[in-house]
């Protein structure tokens, strides 16, 4: 009896490794790190408002690290006791995220008087709804303190100005846009648009992928591209 009791708690350990293995494994494949154009969330009906610390620079920013699979699909809002958001763990990211993952959201006209658009807010929920599914890799300091360097490793903006597109609210071709980056990069760039307040399709995001492992500038070629949603020629807005 005593010898059958004790050859089942190996079994069970044995499944219960394999069974977290699969959890693990099913975490994500990798990561869509996203950029926007803020002109392009200000020239939209809804319109755009700018944090307390006033319009940021004319340049991309960080719409978040978002933690995907290879058929396309995401996991999201994988929130446990252990990861939710800790405001206290963002003191050293906050002047740099300031910079360049601003939130341009206008608040709830009931929930507030403010007229400014809320860092923290935007933080929390790409934390919470991208962030806390790739907690295995990295955590919430490792999340943004990552995320940011990838933005300072690729200035985008500067890529395209290098050839001649710039944000002047002229159109440009959209197979261009990528070529460039292509060319600067190495790596093929989805392109994302949306549409200003007088219908006109609009650069919005450049999408570019990360390796699952996090390792330091480890760009990747997409598994698979976000849904192209351009025309030929898009319009890079005035910022
Ligand atoms: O596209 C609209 C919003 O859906 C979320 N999204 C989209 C594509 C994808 O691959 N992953 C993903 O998360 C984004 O939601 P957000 O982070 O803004 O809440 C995107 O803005």
């Amino acid at each position: 009896m005593k010898m059958a009791n004790s050859s089942i708690i190996p079994i069970k350990f044995l499944i219960l490794v394999a069974l977290a293995n699969i959890c693990v494994s099913q975490d994500f494949d990798f990561f869509y790190f996203v950029q926007q154009w803020p002109g392009s969330s200000c020239d939209t009906k809804q319109g755009c408002c700018f944090p307390q610390t006033g319009k940021p620079a004319s340049n991309f920013t960080v719409h978040g690290l978002w933690p995907n699979f290879n058929n396309g699909s995401f996991p999201s809002n994988c929130k446990s006791v252990e990861n939710s958001f800790d405001e206290s763990k963002m003191s050293d990211i906050v002047p740099r995220a300031e910079t360049s993952w601003a939130a341009f959201s206008c608040p709830s006209k009931k929930k507030t008087n403010s007229t400014n658009s809320d860092n923290m807010k935007l933080w929390k929920h790409e934390w919470d709804k991208h962030g806390t599914c790739s907690h295995s890799v990295l955590h919430q300091h490792a999340y943004f303190d990552f995320t940011l360097n990838l933005k300072d490793h690729i200035d985008l903006l500067q890529i395209l100005l290098n050839n001649g597109i710039k944000p002047d609210g002229k159109n440009y071709s959209v197979e261009k846009i990528r070529q460039v980056i292509k060319e600067a990069t190495g790596f093929e760039a989805g392109i994302r648009c949306n549409t200003d307040a007088s219908g006109n399709s609009q650069l919005n995001e450049i999408v570019l992928c990360v390796d699952k492992s996090a390792a330091s500038r480890s760009f990747i070629e997409c598994p698979i591209l976000p849904d192209a949603n351009c025309p030929d020629n898009v319009e890079f807005p005035i910022f």
